[in-house]
């Protein structure tokens, strides 16, 4: 007879956090959001740690290499998705890898012949008012000069007239040679009193642009996650069919991580997997494993496979349907506290420390900051950063609203069939995801400070200043209906919404 677990399947929604004594030491600023990515012993301490919580899901819709790069600086990490072909994936490893910060690759190049109103269209195509002119209008050649919109009236000048008239050549220039540091690229703008240093190589080919504004831009990232080359951090999603040729690659281009991407982790796929790249590369590359709801499948997967994180989630996802399809999942609440007691018996039996990764399933701040209370080192978001201008879809306008489309590597859309294929081979019969759009958010930077701070915030009124202290000492009731009733604003008329009606 089948067993009947005695536990409700429990979300994150019907908890709420009880405060602690909140001392003068307890502020934001001396809060540290440092959470271990992988696996340490007791008496070595953590090892590679991310700077934030946060990392952004493997999906087509959400971690290409401009999300990638912006929440590196940002001090997570994102997950470059596996359903695409391998060469696409490394190449995206590869841009985030070789994102010098402040280093710009321009994106605005014209050649001399090119007419005023070509460099106007393109300022309005690209948003950027520094045009290199080059010899054949090329991003890495010859280096003629900088045509700023300073150097001409637009409403004045002939616009048929071509750039060569206008342009800054080279000679009035201040330039630099490839190889010099940020530091030393930033101390030569500062003493020309210059907007713009281009970067040329021997041959004076164009290779950056480094603006004084990107300056402020970085001195903004103090959490920036990089690697020990002081490259930008960031992982990618394999999967139990191609892992050993898609493995190779990801780490040649430069992954510092790699998480078996599966919708049920409990397998003896991907313990061949882990195992298989363990051996391959040792301790060289993080290794990840997932998804599974169980102590059963958290102990499988750090003892039988060796992972250095696990990933826990079945159905959650704000574009899943696998519960409604298949029957199989588990609230996400039951699945973290089961998951994070059995690791807190692990680490006592062993002395090894297991990060968790809560993954899918956050619909608001204050769902990532229970994840994180109860127990996860680390949360995975899809829809949160599918959201940004920084994701990697296009923003659409629908009845005068902004959305950008996300859909699940289970949809049709996707075509993600390797993910579902491990459970019978047949190919995809089915779908586990939906096709979908999300209103759009903004700039990933912005929306990850509030969420952060809110984080902060709460830590503090627990009365805790890091993450290890947030699950030891985190203290949480469920609440009824009433209770979230009571805690929300249903007797007034909120005048943000009145307005927006
Ligand atoms: P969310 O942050 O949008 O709620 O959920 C993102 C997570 O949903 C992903 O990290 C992945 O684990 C899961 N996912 C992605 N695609 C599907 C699907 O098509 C899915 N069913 O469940």
């Amino acid at each position: 007879m089948a067993v009947i677990v005695e536990d409700i399947s429990r979300t994150f929604q019907e908890f709420l956090l009880l405060p602690g004594l909140t001392t003068k030491n307890h502020v934001p600023s001396r809060v540290s959001l440092k959470a271990p990515i992988q696996r340490f012993k007791r008496e070595s301490g953590p090892r590679a740690c991310l700077n934030i919580p946060f990392v952004s899901a493997s999906m087509q819709a959400v971690s290409g290499a401009g999300l990638a790069t912006a929440l590196a600086r940002k001090g997570g990490a994102a997950f470059i998705y596996c359903s695409q072909p391998i060469a696409e994936q490394a190449a995206m490893v590869r841009e985030v890898k070789e994102h010098k910060a402040g280093f710009v690759e321009s994106d605005s190049n014209l050649s001399a012949n090119a007419t005023l109103r070509d460099a106007i269209e393109l300022r309005e195509k690209t948003g950027h008012s520094t045009i290199a002119i080059t010899e054949d209008g090329g991003r890495h050649s010859k280096l003629l000069g900088i045509l700023t919109d300073k150097d001409f009236w637009e409403f004045k000048d002939d616009l048929s007239k071509p750039v060569r008239a206008y342009y800054t050549p080279l000679e009035k220039l201040v330039l630099a040679e490839e190889g010099i540091s940020l530091q030393e690229a930033t101390e030569k703008l500062w003493k020309h009193k210059k907007e713009c240093l281009p970067i040329i190589d021997r041959q004076g080919r164009l290779k950056y642009l480094v603006f004084r504004k990107d300056y402020f831009d970085h001195k903004s990232n103090p959490d920036e996650l990089t690697d020990d080359k002081k490259r930008l951090f960031v992982g990618a999603a394999i999967n139990t069919h191609d892992y050993k040729e898609r493995g190779a690659a990801l780490v040649e281009a430069g992954a510092d991580c790699l998480c078996v991407d599966s919708s049920d982790g409990y397998s003896e796929w991907q313990a061949d997997a882990v195992s298989y790249l363990r051996k391959e590369y040792g301790d060289k590359v993080i290794l990840g494993g997932g998804n599974v709801v169980t102590k059963e499948g958290f102990r499988y997967l750090v003892e039988v496979a060796g992972v250095d994180f696990v990933k826990i989630g079945i159905g959650g996802g704000s574009i899943c349907i696998t519960r409604e399809q298949k029957g199989i999942g588990r609230g996400q609440a039951s699945a973290v506290l089961e998951i994070a007691a059995e690791r807190d018996k692990y680490f006592a039996e062993t002395g090894t420390y297991i990060p968790l990764c809560s993954d899918g399933g956050l619909n608001n701040d204050t769902q990532v900051i229970v994840a994180l209370a109860m127990g996860a080192d680390f949360v995975m978001m899809g829809k949160y950063f599918a959201m940004t201008e920084e994701s990697p879809t296009p923003k659409v306008t629908y009845q005068g609203r902004v959305f950008k489309p996300y859909w699940g590597e289970g949809s049709n859309r996707a075509r993600n069939w390797q993910r579902y294929k491990d459970s019978g081979g047949e190919g995809m019969l089915f779908e586990e995801g939906v096709d979908a759009y999300v209103p759009y958010s903004g700039p990933l930077s912005e929306k990850l400070n509030v969420t952060l701070g809110k984080l902060r915030s709460t830590m503090c009124n627990v009365g805790v200043l890091s993450l290890k202290e947030f699950h030891e000492k985190a203290q949480l009731t469920r609440v009824s209906e009433l209770t979230l009733v009571e805690g929300g604003t249903s007797t007034v008329e909120r005048f943000d919404r009145v307005q927006s009606s």
